[in-house]
């Protein structure tokens, strides 16, 4: 086996964005173009020498050819070692877990996350470090900056690896281990829940739908919920992960999970349902005729730690995104803890995890989390519900009321304008942030606008600076709007609206959310003039 020494030209547009790279399957299928981005991974982060990498992805097209092309160039690079998950799979929490049980340098995830996946989709590349985590920033600009530098790469002529059965293998001088994706991701859930209790409520008839929406979390589901928990067969639904993901979107929302939500609101509907995303990170959580959004779901979770074995001693803090809604700082002012609030991305998570402060952190997203792993975790967020709701006893919706009746209720939602003409989208934002200091006094929809910035962080672990990361409106009576261009799209832009208001009057706990913003969407559009300037009546996605 030779390495081969491949000259090549750096690839316009190759900045990782909120989660790795993300690309049509197409361009990273073109000539050198997945290889030069790997490359500058090795280049951007102290070379692949002697280093130990964790290999998998979500199942998606492309996922198998890519792994393999991977595993030639760490060979080629002198990597000594690369543990990959069976067939080249790993969700992403189970990587992020696999990171930190074997010390290993980094890892390579395959992932679109919850875009579609297929020839004509979307692929993705994200390296994660040490810690298990996301890249942050600073490495991520290395990266970049190594794509922009790059005139050759290393790859190894060789045959595929066998990656069907767990094992070690050899590649020219390096080893690759195969191992099983789900049993330390199993064993590490075992640790944190009280799986007797749940097993007890499932053994009480207790039903769930679980639908792992045809990709990576199908094989977890089904040995964690039905093997070792004991659901009836049949609970975990769409469970065996496709490179098309059956063809829809793996995005666990009320439009994309449409099957679950009109299962669970119709007649015969189970006690509890959940789904996940394409690479496992994400959750939706519905009770029997009630969706929880995803900032409840994270309030719901911290106000309730304590039932859970692994989190009985206290939080140490907790932290959220910001466009998160703020139902998770009522929560943290009750318990006397910090709520952290940093820029969108789970990579800002990683030095609060790290350092300690923070035990929950969570994404309006879909995305919730724990010190477990440097990840979202979606079946982790499932299990914690079920803990709960085995300690508790009580449907999901008694759960919300409870909660809304002692902390209030953040009415909350998030308009999605998706492909976006690009100029039509910057323009929205540069407009808007530059009339921002304008904005506090004036009346708009009717709401007195009390103020208006762009959010900014300083990560308070190492001081780091991102700025850009948002604009915000404060209007009267705890409400806001916020907006942000997606930075995981592959397709022109997609505009983010985060509306959200705080009602604690007992006679509106109960009223639909979209009534309940209507004020504040009227305001956004009126301040930031969406529907002017995308040309479009409404959002395509609303959550
Ligand atoms: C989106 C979400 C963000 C999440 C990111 C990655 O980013 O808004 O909260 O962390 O996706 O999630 P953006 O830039 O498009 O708004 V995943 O499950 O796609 O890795
Ligand atoms: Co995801």
């Amino acid at each position: 086996m030779s390495v081969h020494t491949i000259p090549t030209k750096p690839i316009e547009g190759q900045k990782p964005g909120t989660s790795g790279l993300r690309k049509k399957t197409a361009i990273f299928m073109q000539p050198h173009y997945l290889e030069n981005f790997v490359q500058a991974i090795w280049n951007g982060t102290g070379g692949a020498a002697g280093k130990t990498y964790v290999l998998g992805g979500d199942g998606r097209y492309f996922n198998d050819r890519a792994a393999q092309v991977i595993l030639r160039m760490a060979a080629a690079s002198g990597a000594k070692k690369l543990i990959v998950g069976q067939d080249a799979l790993l969700s992403t929490p189970a990587a992020s877990n696999l990171i930190r049980q074997r010390r290993a340098d980094g890892g390579i995830i395959l992932s679109a996350s919850h875009n579609p996946g297929g020839p004509d989709e979307d692929f993705g590349v994200k390296y994660n470090v040490g810690n298990g985590g996301p890249a942050p920033e600073g490495v991520t600009e290395r990266i970049f900056e190594a794509t922009r530098n790059i005139g050759e790469y290393l790859i190894l002529d060789a045959q595929d690896v066998d990656l069907s059965t767990p094992g070690i293998r050899r590649l020219g001088d390096m080893e690759v281990e195969v191992v099983d994706p789900v049993a330390d991701y199993q064993a590490l859930m075992e640790r944190i829940f009280d799986f007797d209790k749940i097993r007890a409520l499932f053994a009480g008839g207790f039903r769930i739908r679980f639908d792992a929406m045809h990709a990576v979390t199908g094989p977890y589901a089904h040995a964690i919920i039905e093997g070792a928990l004991g659901a009836p067969a049949g609970s975990v639904v769409n469970a065996v992960p496709s490179p098309d993901f059956g063809g829809g979107h793996p995005d666990p929302n009320p439009i994309w999970a449409e099957d679950l939500i009109d299962a669970m609101f119709g007649p015969d509907a189970p006690d509890f349902g959940a789904a996940s995303d394409g690479d496992g990170d994400r959750n939706m959580i519905v009770g029997r005729g009630c969706y929880v959004t995803p900032s409840d779901s994270l309030a719901v979770l911290a106000a309730n730690a304590a039932l859970v074995p692994a989190y009985a001693g206290g939080l140490a803090g907790v932290a959220r995104s910001m466009p998160t809604s703020k139902a998770l700082d009522r929560v943290a002012q009750s318990l006397g803890i910090s709520c952290y609030e940093t820029p969108t991305g789970w990579k800002f998570f990683g030095n609060l995890l790290d350092a300690g402060r923070a035990t929950l952190c969570g994404e309006e997203s879909a995305g919730t989390g724990s010190d477990h792993v440097r990840e979202k975790d979606g079946l982790w967020a499932v299990l914690f519900w079920l803990n709960l709701l085995a300690e508790r006893r009580q449907p999901v919706a008694q759960v919300m009321n409870d909660h809304w009746a002692k902390y209030g209720r953040n009415y909350y939602s998030r308009h999605d304008y998706e492909a976006v003409e690009t100029a039509a989208a910057n323009g929205l934002i540069e407009d808007l942030r530059g009339r921002l200091a304008e904005l506090p006094g004036q009346t708009v929809a009717g709401l007195r606008i009390e103020a208006a910035d762009e959010f900014a962080y300083d990560d308070p672990v190492d001081g780091a600076h991102s700025a850009g990361q948002g604009l915000r409106i404060m209007t009267e009576g705890g409400g806001r709007i916020v907006l942000r261009l997606s930075g995981t799209g592959t397709e022109g832009a997609t505009l983010r609206v985060y509306l959200e208001r705080l009602e604690t009057d007992p006679a509106h706990l109960q009223d639909d959310p979209q009534d309940a913003l209507a004020r504040i969407i009227a305001a956004a559009d009126e301040i930031a003039g969406i529907r002017t300037r995308t040309g479009r009546a409404a959002p395509n996605v609303i959550t």
